[in-house]
């Protein structure tokens, strides 16, 4: 049983929701009414000699978070890397998208590695007792299946169907670990050669190309396949539905469209306290280099006909931030002309300063940022901001009907700094905030209310 590193650390609200590493692949699931997210962990590339593929994933552990409220993540820590999988190569850097559920009072996580012979990937399994671990990694990968990507529905036909790679499906034994008997294989030609393959391919004659990440899931009668495929040049996330978990699927559209600057996207989605979401990721920490990813949420709604609406994502996210923590302005529901974001250390040489964060530059008088959901419960007396101006100036807190809850006169500074300032008239509740600039030439870091 391998033992957790206990590196428990809260991040914070908005997208990205980790804000300590990197996370991709994010797999939401609930389990004891809390959100259990097992992303995967892109990380900067190992040195040239263990991992000579600059340019490729790089990926030896994986983590597990969980929130309450959807806004406060904590990290539990490493649950296992790539050199405890008996059946792995220890040096492959191949533990790609993952995903975990429960049954009878376990927690089956599974994975993909490289093998330790042969080539492609596997998909092994690790138990635990608890979501969070310790797991222990089983022997043997799962036999019959070469791939990427698993994914496990558990269905109210009270059986349980492994999805992986471009959108191939088996039934588990009730074990969980191994194929139902009963399962089909076919041969499937690549170009000239042919394979026998295990399952049967769900996205048989849907938009598929370069499919990958498999994610299935039941709602209302309706079994849901999401799964992203390239329509152009890079991947957007499609869906397709059946009343039957291994299919015939019937493509419905696009949950998510593609990013311009990052080839990868992979979902998950899940019911929390009655509200729907599609967890994704995207290269927000590392815009130059798509393969270092973080993990985004937002809320997701299906039509009375059970067809899904298209997600827009948003740097705002989700939940409600409390008026006492750090509201990082930048995660704007909404932002004006004359106002940008950049990252605070953009001309630092080590990029991993970017996970300091991203700062609001307001270049022009007027300017303003919108920003969702603040929860001042009973009142605000005091808000701090941190932020720098070489001449200084002034800002305006509103709510959205034009109502100022503040007017501040900032001194001139040269590096960014706390000022605190009276509240003249605080909202109660939950508040939608509009923070404008007076004056030009204001970079805003955040603010909170005391
Ligand atoms: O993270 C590595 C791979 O990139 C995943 O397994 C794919 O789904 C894609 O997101």
């Amino acid at each position: 049983m391998i033992g957790l590193a206990m590196a428990t650390m809260p991040t914070f609200a908005q997208n990205p929701i980790i804000r300590n590493q990197f996370s991709a692949d994010p797999t939401a699931r609930v389990f004891n009414g809390k959100i259990y997210l097992y992303p995967s962990h892109d990380i900067p590339p190992a040195s040239a000699e263990d991992f000579p593929r600059k340019d490729w994933f790089c990926m030896e552990d994986y983590h597990v978070f969980s929130s309450e409220n959807m806004t406060e993540w904590t990290d539990h820590g490493k649950i296992f890397d790539q050199k405890q999988v008996p059946w792995g190569k220890p040096d492959a850097y191949s533990m790609w998208a993952p995903d975990c559920i429960e049954k009878d009072g376990k927690y089956y996580f599974y994975f993909p590695d490289a093998p330790k012979t042969g080539f492609g990937f596997g998909i092994g399994v690790a138990v635990a007792d608890n979501p969070e671990g310790p797991y222990t990694v089983l022997d043997k990968n799962i036999e019959g299946i070469s791939g990427i990507d698993p994914c496990v529905l558990q269905a109210s036909d009270g059986n349980s169907y492994i999805f992986w790679g471009a959108g191939r499906c088996a039934k588990l034994k009730d074990n969980m670990i191994e194929l139902a008997e009963d399962t089909p294989t076919e041969i499937v030609k690549f170009g000239d050669r042919e394979f026998k393959m295990t399952g049967v391919n769900c996205l048989n004659g849907l938009p598929s190309r370069q499919a990958e990440g498999p994610f299935a899931f039941e709602y209302n009668g309706n079994y849901y396949l999401t799964y992203p495929y390239v329509r152009n040049n890079t991947e957007v996330i499609g869906y397709a539905m059946s009343k039957n978990p291994m299919g015939p699927y019937e493509y419905k559209g696009l949950i998510l469209e593609e990013w311009p600057d990052c080839w990868t996207i992979h979902q998950s989605v899940v019911n929390y306290k009655g509200q729907w979401y599609l967890f994704y990721h995207h290269n927000n920490y590392s815009p130059n280099f798509d393969k270092s990813r973080s993990a985004c949420v937002d809320s997701l709604f299906f039509n009375p006909d059970g067809t899904i609406q298209q997600v827009k994502p948003t740097l705002r996210g989700v939940g409600i931030n409390k008026a006492t923590e750090k509201i990082q302005i930048d995660r704007y529901s909404s932002i004006s002309d004359g106002a940008s974001i950049s990252y605070l250390y953009e001309n630092n040489a080590d990029t991993t300063k970017r996970f300091e964060g991203w700062k609001t530059t307001f270049a022009k008088a007027g300017s303003y940022v919108q920003y969702n959901r603040v929860d001042f419960e009973q009142g605000a007396a005091k808000v701090i901001i941190n932020y720098k101006s070489a001449k200084g100036g002034k800002v305006t807190i509103s709510d959205l009907k034009g109502n100022v809850i503040t007017e501040v006169k900032l001194k001139g500074n040269n590096q960014f700094t706390e000022q605190t300032f009276p509240v003249k008239n605080s909202p109660k509740g939950i508040c939608d905030l509009k923070i404008t600039a007076q004056t030009q030439d204001i970079e805003i870091d955040w603010i909170s209310f005391k």
